[in-house]
């Protein structure tokens, strides 16, 4: 293969006019509005940048053509894709002029279709991001390997800084891309290691048999993502530190014309749902159609077998959905050819199609694979049998709080100090660990729109409980009737008395014990709460540091680091380190934590359900080796956290 060098490139005398430019469809209106095309031009947008050329090489992979691609992180922020697909044509087509290769990179959506031929990408997936790339990169540099030769491209801003070279010799097929994004247009231009770790794996996990390789030449570190088993590793991956009901995940693989659905699925010990959709290697974090019709055959098929084998009883109650989806880990995912993309986030397939194909597909494949074993299906039912059972204790537990709770009698919750606003948009409620604390923060508080709600025994382990136990737990009941708007798939956001939940409390090993129970406990069973933006984390001051008789608040040991060295000299230092929200007068509780015109708030959001379900279960599952290496690993982030 050709040496290939990231140097910028030298401005070269252009062979292109004006005229020429013309051309370029959409190259300004992309630099104009960029988050139409990417998103956003923060760190995020950055990424999609890698993604864009990633995903046509995995479009490469997909029509067989392509094993492997590396993406190399350069230390200047320049970052090179490189694969070992069929190589962008270069043909030139006689009318336009312009060769295939200056189409792909510089025409928005350009499909597979020019130079006068067809270049049919089979179940070519996305292959319109390049030009995209191009335009809002300062420079970028194709490469191609093709019929022996290697033939390259320069671009500055989108713009062809000359025609297509032949720059080497070639012994086999791909294209290599380098670009560096524009710091025109992006407010970051480094790029975060482990994010893109994290997706690339993903994307090798969704398409089975590409080695995908990222390489960090600033750090000098690299990971190589390979799985033979595609999504059946990537479900195995998510029950690493869960106990399995069954060994070998279930998988289903059909092909529809060029369509490809892939199902993988596995039960676990635990409570949660943990169902990933995908439509093209894009997370639908939304669901739709597919797993509509993943999850209905699933339903269907798990009853008509436990019917068929006795293991409900003829006139016995069938099956819901929330009992065969109790302690599933599943991937369900689709390859299309034109997938729509809906709802606000476009995080949710369209396709209506795709609902009866995946069902009957999933339908057919769970079946025979049921029939074909039995001690897997009984392991199965069994787990759907015992979480009907308990979701009809928890709907009696449930009932007898609705009924003793405010729903019915007005009263709310005796230790629960309410502010006196009513319109729940400019309320606030703050969940306060202990009783001196909670007595500060009732004295400090603004009455009028902050209420408080101190927390006093340790709440339960949601993880750990069956959800009757968790509804027996008086805490927790104390906070869904205190929130009033119910839980699980009663939730409902416009019952909510607070739109504004505040979790507060102290810097200290119990105090994040607490936080992360609570955390668990919301993105379990109140999910929208976070989702819709309602939950936040406060955050109050590490330290109090007196200097030249003046009080500094300070929030984190960097801060403290930074605000000692601005102070060196100073005579008398005195530094005052907060480990309990208690320590605090109420005074000092409002000025610093609970002021709305000075304090700091987390926001709570959940940005991968995957990761967050991932820690979640690692710091509050059953399992204990896991969460003693994950503590190890993170020990200095999650230095305060007893588990
Ligand atoms: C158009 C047509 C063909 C391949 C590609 C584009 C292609 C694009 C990229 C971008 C990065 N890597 C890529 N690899 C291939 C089909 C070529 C043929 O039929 O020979």
């Amino acid at each position: 293969m050709a040496q290939d060098t990231t140097a910028p490139i030298e401005p070269k005398n252009n062979d292109y006019s004006a005229d020429d430019i013309q051309v370029l469809g959409g190259r300004e209106a992309v630099r104009r509005r960029p988050g139409m095309y990417i998103g956003s031009t923060d760190q995020r947008g950055l990424h999609h940048l890698v993604y864009e050329i990633v995903y046509n090489s995995i479009d490469e992979a997909m029509a067989g053509c392509c094993t492997k691609a590396v993406v190399t992180l350069h230390k200047d922020n320049s970052v090179t894709v490189m694969d070992n697909g069929r190589g962008i044509p270069i043909d030139i087509h006689p009318a336009t002029g312009i060769s295939a290769l200056e189409t792909v990179m510089t025409v928005l959506h350009a499909g597979a279709k020019f130079g006068g031929k067809t270049y049919q990408v089979s179940g070519g997936l996305h292959g319109v991001g390049a030009s995209v790339v191009n335009a809002l990169s300062s420079w970028l540099k194709a490469r191609v390997r093709r019929d022996g030769k290697v033939y390259q491209q320069e671009y500055r801003q989108g713009i062809p800084q000359r025609e297509i070279t032949e720059v080497g010799t070639a012994n086999d097929t791909g294209t290599t891309i380098t670009f560096l994004a524009d710091a025109e247009i992006f407010t970051e231009t480094s790029y975060d290691f482990n994010t893109i770790r994290e997706r690339l794996q993903e994307m090798a996990y969704l398409n089975k048999g590409l080695e995908i390789k990222l390489e960090d030449e600033a750090n000098d570190r690299n990971r190589t993502f390979y799985f033979e088993g595609g999504i059946i590793g990537f479900v195995r991956h998510l029950n690493r530190n869960r106990s399995v009901r069954h060994h070998h995940p279930v998988y289903i693989s059909r092909q529809i014309n060029s369509t490809i659905i892939e199902a993988a699925l596995q039960y676990n010990d635990g409570f949660a749902d943990n169902t990933l959709s995908f439509a093209n290697c894009v997370n639908t974090i939304d669901g739709g159609t597919h797993l509509t019709g993943f999850r209905s055959a699933l339903t269907r098929i798990l009853n008509d077998y436990a019917h068929k084998n006795g293991f409900l009883k003829e006139n016995a109650s069938n099956l819901i959905g929330d009992d065969v989806r109790e302690g599933l880990t599943a991937i369900i995912s689709v390859k299309l050819a034109e997938p729509q993309f809906e709802g606000q986030t476009k995080g949710k397939l369209g396709n209506i199609e795709m609902k009866s194909l995946v069902e009957s597909a999933v339908g057919e494949e769970l079946a025979l694979y049921l029939e074909e074993h039995p001690d897997d299906a009984k392991r199965i039912i069994d787990k759907c049998l015992t979480a009907q059972k308990a979701r009809e204790a928890a709907r009696k537990a449930r009932d007898l709080i609705i009924r003793k709770s405010t729903l019915d009698t007005g009263t709310l919750p005796g230790k629960l100090a309410d502010c006196s606003e009513k319109n729940p948009a400019h309320c606030e409620l703050y969940l306060v660990e202990g009783p001196s604390a909670g007595g500060s923060a009732k004295q400090g508080r603004n009455r009028r729109f902050q209420a408080i709600l101190p927390l006093r025994g340790k709440i339960i382990n949601v993880e750990k409980a069956a959800p009757d136990k968790m509804l027996a737990n008086q805490e927790i009941r104390t906070i869904i009737t205190a929130l009033g708007a119910g839980i699980d798939d009663d939730f409902n956001s416009e019952k909510l008395r607070y739109h504004r939940v505040i979790l507060m409390t102290d810097a200290d090993v119990d105090g994040s014990h607490i936080r992360t129970l609570l955390l668990t406990f919301f993105f379990r069973h109140m999910p929208d709460l976070i989702h819709n933006g309602h939950l936040y984390i406060a955050q109050p001051p590490l330290y109090r540091t007196k200097a030249k008789k003046q009080d500094h608040w300070v929030y984190s040991d960097q801060e403290q680091e930074e605000l000692l060295k601005q102070l060196a000299g100073t005579r008398k230092i005195v530094v005052q380190r907060y480990k309990g929200l208690g320590e605090m007068s109420a005074e000092q509780l409002w000025e610093t934590t609970m002021d709305p015109a000075t304090r700091t708030m987390l926001l709570v959001t959940v940005e991968e359900a995957a990761k967050a379900d991932s820690i979640f279960s690692i710091l509050m599952g059953e399992e204990v080796p896991p969460r003693k290496a994950f503590i190890s690993a993170h020990a200095k982030s999650v230095k305060n956290l007893d588990i």
